[in-house]
């Protein structure tokens, strides 16, 4: 059993798209075992995307997370980590598959709806980042 960290985007809040990105997850035996949501701060969201801290993108990446709130939740499921990233889609929603989320919703590169950790250490890297073990079912 894995866990992977998932967050609805401020363009994914601010659209509407909670009670979708959920039902998709409800929709395919993922099961969500914490959920809440927040508004990170610009050094909040600059130490959550760390890794990306020399890239191009990361000022305004780091200026759009922190740009309103987000739902963030995690997710227990056999291979979740790879069945989540399923259903987002690639990262540039152009490339992304017909029917993933981000295929159907995404508007931009950057504001692309979810968020999902793609590797084990990145989901318990994210997790922690947002969860005490006291916030999660089971933990
Ligand atoms: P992903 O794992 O699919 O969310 O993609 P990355 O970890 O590579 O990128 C994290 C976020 O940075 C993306 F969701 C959106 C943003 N990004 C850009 O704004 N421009 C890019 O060229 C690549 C990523």
């Amino acid at each position: 059993m894995e866990r992977t960290l998932s967050i609805i985007k401020p363009d994914g809040v601010a659209r509407g798209l909670i009670g979708t990105v959920v039902k998709r997850f409800e929709e395919n035996q993922i099961r969500i075992i914490a959920m809440k949501m927040l508004r990170m701060t610009k050094q909040q969201a600059q130490a959550f995307y760390a890794v990306h801290r020399e890239r191009p993108f990361y000022d305004s990446l780091t200026d759009f997370m922190s740009s309103g709130p987000i739902v963030v939740m995690v997710l227990e499921g056999e291979k979740v980590i790879e069945k989540n990233r399923t259903l987002m889609g690639a990262t540039d929603y152009r490339k992304a598959a017909e029917g993933t989320i981000r295929r159907e919703f995404a508007t931009d590169i950057e504001k692309n709806i979810v968020h999902g950790s793609d590797a084990p250490e990145t989901a318990a890297f994210e997790i922690g980042f947002f969860f005490s073990r006291f916030e999660i079912l089971n933990g």
